[in-house]
């Protein structure tokens, strides 16, 4: 099966808490603040395989949920890490963030990788806190919420050239001419479903990889026919053949086809029209094919090369012309390292205040984090907690907003009073 499409939800494992102990020894009633850090959580990491060729996995797989740091402990010992979680997919994916439509990373090359959603720090243990007015600290830090969203991934095949057609052209019989490929062949539009690429070798030895993809009708970028769901596996191409059904065997004009392809590809995206490209006028062994030479001599001239694809004749030469074309054009690189490629971050307000009937509602990334790292149960943690919001502008920005005494203010889960 071939699926080229997934959403994903990715969890990162959260840090581990840091811990409040102290140091017992033998004469010292009361030692110093001894209890450990929590470890780091686990990231999810999505990374490129050479090994697949489809995103089937992820129709059964939705959720991935990082591990967790461990908890620390008293004497100082901090808590392990989690171990990264990695997502093998094939190389040609593009990943984009689902809310926001960012594109995050576009691993075109085997092994190359990025980090989806980072592990929550581990949260500090009280050892951290002493100084010199509070040596013993009864204060400590949960470890920070992994990140979590939803991510898309979608694969673009990696080919070189690409084939493009009304139905029934004949582009699955010239890949499978000219290639190992095995597509089904057929005399009924929408014959292939799927892409398929096969790897043209030449006489001369050299080599690259030609995409089929199914047949395009007028209104495809608008989702006619399939053609939509699959122009973008040529975005990547570098050379396109068009092939035309020379033979008109179902009574259309032939350049009217060639008209009407070039017009879907450029409205799918204006990059697709402009590729260089040749024609390959195709079933030439029918005698029909005849009336039309003259018109698409005089339109393409040199673009032009005459095939059969049934008998084969002129395919080889056009795959060596279609060579020769692909090799005068740079390689673009899509991406430039070999690690992590693209990950943007955003500069997002610390807080954002609604007031829903009188509860002031605060919510943000910012200040939700540090409401999950703060353990309430000390007095410690919450006078931190207070200080913290502070110091981020919530009580000015409470008050402006006409705060009163008596009032609750809400940050997730908790809810507190308001006082002056
Ligand atoms: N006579 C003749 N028939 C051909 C030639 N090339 C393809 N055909 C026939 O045309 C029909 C369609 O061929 P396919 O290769 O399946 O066409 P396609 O472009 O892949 O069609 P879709 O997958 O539907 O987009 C089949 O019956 C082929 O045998 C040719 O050069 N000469
Ligand atoms: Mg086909």
């Amino acid at each position: 099966m071939f699926v080229d499409y997934a959403k994903i939800n990715v969890k990162a494992g959260d840090g581990g808490n840091g811990v409040v102990a102290f140091r017992r020894e033998k004469y010292v009633p009361m030692g110093g603040p001894s209890g450990g850090d929590g470890g780091r959580g686990g990231s999810i990491v999505i990374k490129a395989d050479e090994g697949l060729s489809t995103l089937m996995d992820f129709k059964y797989r939705r959720h991935f949920k990082g591990k967790r740091g461990s908890h620390g402990q008293g004497k100082n010992m901090h808590g392990a890490g989690g171990e990264d979680t990695i997502i093998l997919v094939p190389p040609g994916t593009v990943i984009k963030d689902d809310d926001t439509d960012e594109v995050i990373a576009d691993l075109t090359r085997h092994g190359q990788q990025v980090v989806v959603a980072k592990g929550g720090r581990g949260g500090r243990g009280n050892a951290r806190f002493a100084t010199a007015i509070n040596k013993a600290p009864s204060l400590a830090e949960n470890g920070e919420p992994g990140e979590e969203r939803w991510i898309r991934l979608e694969l673009k095949l990696l080919a070189d050239i690409g084939l493009v057609g009304y139905p029934n052209a004949g582009k699955s019989t010239l890949i499978s001419k000219v290639s190992a490929a095995k597509p089904k062949i057929a005399d009924y539009p929408f014959t292939t479903l799927v892409p398929n690429l096969g790897v043209v070798r030449l006489n001369s030895g050299e080599s690259f990889v030609l995409a089929d993809i199914p047949g395009l009708i007028e209104g495809a970028h608008e989702g006619a026919g399939l053609g939509h769901r699959f122009l973008r596996h040529i975005e990547r191409t570098r050379v396109l053949i068009f092939v035309l059904d020379t033979a008109q065997t179902e009574n259309r004009d032939v350049l009217d086809d060639y008209h009407t392809l070039r017009r879907e590809l450029e409205k799918f995206h204006p990059s697709l029209a402009s590729k260089p490209y040749l024609i390959a006028a195709n079933k030439m062994d029918l005698p029909e094919a005849r009336n039309n030479i003259a018109k698409l001599q005089e339109k393409f001239g040199d673009h032009l090369m005459m095939i059969s694809a049934a008998t084969g004749k002129g395919t080889q030469e056009l795959m060596a012309r279609a060579y020769q074309l692909l090799s005068s054009i740079p390689m673009e690189e899509t991406v430039a390292g070999d690690e992590v490629v693209l990950r943007k971050f955003h500069d997002e307000p610390a807080f954002v205040i609604e007031n829903i009937d009188g509860v002031f509602e605060v919510s943000g990334k910012r200040i939700e984090k540090l409401a999950a790292m703060t353990n309430f149960d000390t007095d410690e943690g919450l006078e931190r907690f207070q200080r913290i919001i502070n110091r981020m502008g919530l009580e000015d920005a409470l008050r402006q907003q006409g705060i009163q005494a008596g009032q609750t203010v809400r940050i997730k889960n908790l809810e507190f009073e308001y006082s002056e």
